[in-house]
């Protein structure tokens, strides 16, 4: 049977709840700066996240939620400068910590490091908001911490095509029957099933009618000693809390 060698971490949504409070709010942010009346509430965020990737999400929203928008000059480039200004206001916002890590994240990634398993991170998201997050939560050493931190538009092809969890394996030189990954959404199911890593979904608001078939299991967070977590589909863990011991049986079975 192949041992699990390594554990790779979605980020938004997964690690930390950032989209309605983060990245939401820092596109808002990015729209009044460049004098454009569009404001994504929490209800339109929700249907816009069907597409990953924020300056994919901002087309999307041009074709399907605001036909009329005319951009004087190339939409490409308006896009990417618009989103250029969102990311700065993303980081401002992880600045003033206005995010906190997942219930039992810090928890299991220590446990995980103490276990000698290694650590990565596959995200649709900018590479800065990784850095921003992962400085302002865990500090600037535990960048060190990933073998590889596998980002944006490093591959064309954002989730759910499986390229950045392909991308990430080839950059920390596991197969795929030897990681697990954490995921939050149906988009990133689909990644990094397509790139036959197993699977454990922990599901949020926004994600929580997601399909998440070929998941291994699915849970509400990853629990505390105080703060239990439940399984709602799929295999179950030993105790109340995901250990690294119920990793090793997750991707064992
Ligand atoms: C989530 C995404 C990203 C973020 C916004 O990525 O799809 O697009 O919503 O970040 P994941 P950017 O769940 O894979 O971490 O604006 O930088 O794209
Ligand atoms: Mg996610």
């Amino acid at each position: 049977m192949t041992q699990l060698k390594a554990v790779i971490f979605d980020v938004d949504g997964t690690l930390a709840e950032t989209e309605r409070d983060g990245h939401r709010v820092a596109f808002n942010l990015a729209f009044s700066d460049a004098g454009l009346d569009w404001n994504w509430d929490e209800e339109l965020y929700g249907k816009l996240l069907a597409v990953t990737g924020g300056k994919e999400r901002i087309r999307y929203f041009l074709s399907e939620f605001n036909q009329g928008f005319q951009c004087d000059g190339d939409l490409g480039q308006f896009i990417a400068s618009l989103h250029a200004e969102k990311t700065k206001h993303y980081v401002t916002l992880l600045e003033s910590n206005a995010i906190a890590l997942r219930p039992g994240v810090v928890r299991l990634i220590n446990e995980i490091r103490e276990r000698g398993l290694r650590l990565a991170i596959a995200t649709t998201t900018t590479p800065a908001n990784v850095t921003a997050l992962v400085t302002n939560t865990l500090g600037a050493e535990a960048l060190n911490w990933f073998d590889c931190i596998a980002a944006g538009d490093i591959v064309p092809a954002k989730k759910p095509a499986p390229d950045i969890f392909d991308y990430c394996l080839e950059q920390i030189g596991f197969n795929a029957d030897e990681c697990l990954v954490f995921e939050d959404s149906a988009n990133g199911v689909l990644s990094s099933c397509g790139a036959n890593i197993p699977t454990v979904v922990t599901l949020n608001n926004y994600t929580k009618d997601d399909d998440f078939s070929g998941a291994v299991t699915v849970l509400d967070h990853l629990g505390e000693a105080d703060l239990a977590c439940t399984v709602i589909s799929g295999k179950k863990i030993s105790g109340s809390f995901v250990t690294v011991d119920d990793l090793k049986q997750l991707h064992a079975q």
